[in-house]
């Protein structure tokens, strides 16, 4: 995991690149123990007696306690590198047709014009030169957001970029968070205590105090560059475009600085366990919402965003369509190309399941429903850029009142007694 590079700064890659790794890297044995935390959080049971109310207090206190604390100094500016170069660090081109060396798990940090508001994302960053690099924000991130503020006010837009520190920074920096919502404040939550944050030295921002190495510098309205091809995680290289330009003006870093990478390609790659912890998360913010969700599954096969397989436990004629509706309305889950709704006893989790029962219960002309609207900024299918088509199938059991007028067949399952006979015949055999 640990590699020297030739420029003697280790390289840090697949981090994150298991469940277990994403676990541990959130502080948790598993993510569900945080899914568990914000599902109390928002719903919290209310107990009857005032005594055992007023024990439930110091939790609702907690949460006062995650924003982040500005402090003198941190680690990431134990030295400050008198000609900033990006030569010292071990940054590496991953794919042969790859239009060059890409910093690929950035913290970009930026700052709203109009509301003042901190976005950090992670968007990856081709390296042109030196001090040079590009700033790969889609049009529906919050980096770029802040950056059409800036280009309305025909202001340069200061950037910060935070490589390493805590785990739950990089995990919250790709973390779809409504707009407007500060992404340290969450990691804040993850790791259970505020992200310390230093002022940067040559622009007005704040950065992560523990990080390895930090990037200093802006982004000009005015100027754009050809970014790419880059070898990216749905498998296949995305295509050369125009991207804004990240002009360097200070670096500092670490006494001993790990340089963190990781590699997209095929999935899955280290990016799915990402967005695994994504799902389990943010599962409950989505009931919330969308409470007749029982559970909901991005397969690695679907880099994110083209099957979204949802459990929905069914109340009424037409339910799947209503969710396949609100999904398309949630936050970066508008760009679910393929969306298939099952009933409660589907596994979700069971691609091999979910096809199954797809396969069985949908009639392709009744029980689909085609939608417009903003689709991802990597997807190469779509005839023009960001916009095109979306599919929900209902793959529920169809009732009469949504006109099935024929009979709906069971599942086949064994009786219970003739299993348990079995079994009892097996454990007699010593078969097990
Ligand atoms: C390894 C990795 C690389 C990513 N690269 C990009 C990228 O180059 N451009 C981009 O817009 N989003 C990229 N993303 C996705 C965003 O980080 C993610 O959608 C995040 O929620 C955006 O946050 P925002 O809404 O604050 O902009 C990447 C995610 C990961 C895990
Ligand atoms: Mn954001």
């Amino acid at each position: 995991m640990g590699e020297t590079s030739p420029c003697g700064v280790p390289v840090l890659v697949n981090a994150f690149g298991s469940r277990r790794r994403i676990s541990w890297a959130l502080g948790v044995e598993d993510v569900e123990e945080i899914a568990y935390r914000i599902r109390k959080l928002i719903k919290p049971e209310i107990p009857a007696g005032i005594v055992e109310k007023v024990k439930m207090i110091p939790q609702l206190v907690e949460l006062t306690q995650y924003p982040p604390r500005r402090v003198k100094s941190g680690r990431c500016q134990e030295v400050v590198m008198k000609q900033p170069s990006l030569d010292a660090f071990p940054i590496c081109k991953c794919w042969p047709q790859d239009g060059g060396r890409f910093l690929t798990l950035p913290q970009v940090i930026t700052r709203g014009l109009e509301d003042g508001v901190r976005n950090v994302g992670m968007y990856r960053m081709q390296v042109y030169d030196s001090t040079t690099t590009g700033m790969h924000w889609h049009i529906h991130h919050g980096g770029c957001s802040h950056f059409e503020e800036y280009r309305r006010a025909g202001k340069r837009m200061e950037v910060a970029v935070a490589l390493g520190g805590d785990p739950a920074l990089a995990y919250s920096a790709c973390a779809p968070l409504p707009e407007g919502m500060d992404e340290y404040l969450f990691a804040g939550f993850l790791r259970r205590k505020p992200v310390d944050l230093v002022h940067c030295l040559t622009v007005d921002l704040e950065v992560p105090a523990d990080a390895e190495i930090i990037l200093e510098g802006y982004v000009d309205p005015d100027e754009s560059r050809l970014e790419g091809p880059f070898g990216d995680h749905t498998g296949f290289y995305s295509l050369p475009d125009y991207y804004p330009v990240f002009h360097i003006t200070a670096i500092t870093h670490r006494k001993d600085p790990i340089y963190p990478h990781t590699i997209v390609g095929p999935p899955p790659m280290e990016d799915y366990y990402l967005g695994w912890a994504t799902e389990r998360i943010f599962l409950p913010l989505i009931q919330l919402v969308v409470p007749e969700i029982v559970d909901i599954s991005l397969p690695a096969e679907g880099i994110f965003h083209n099957f979204v397989f949802v459990k929905i436990r069914k109340r009424y004629p037409g339910h799947a369509f209503k969710v396949m509706n609100a999904i398309w309305g949630l936050g970066q889950l508008m760009f679910s190309k393929f969306i298939v709704v099952v009933d409660e006893w589907v596994n979700v989790q069971n691609t091999s399941e979910v096809l199954w029962v797809l396969g069985n219960h949908c009639d392709p002309e009744r029980d689909t429903l085609i939608s417009k609207g903003p689709r991802d900024a990597l997807d190469h299918s779509t005839p023009l850029a960001h916009f095109g088509s979306k599919i929900g199938f209902d793959a529920t059991a169809k009732w009469r009142e949504e006109g099935h007028v024929r009979p709906w067949p069971q599942k086949i399952e064994m009786d219970k007694e003739v299993l348990k006979r079995v079994e009892e015949i097996w454990r007699e055999l010593k078969l097990i």
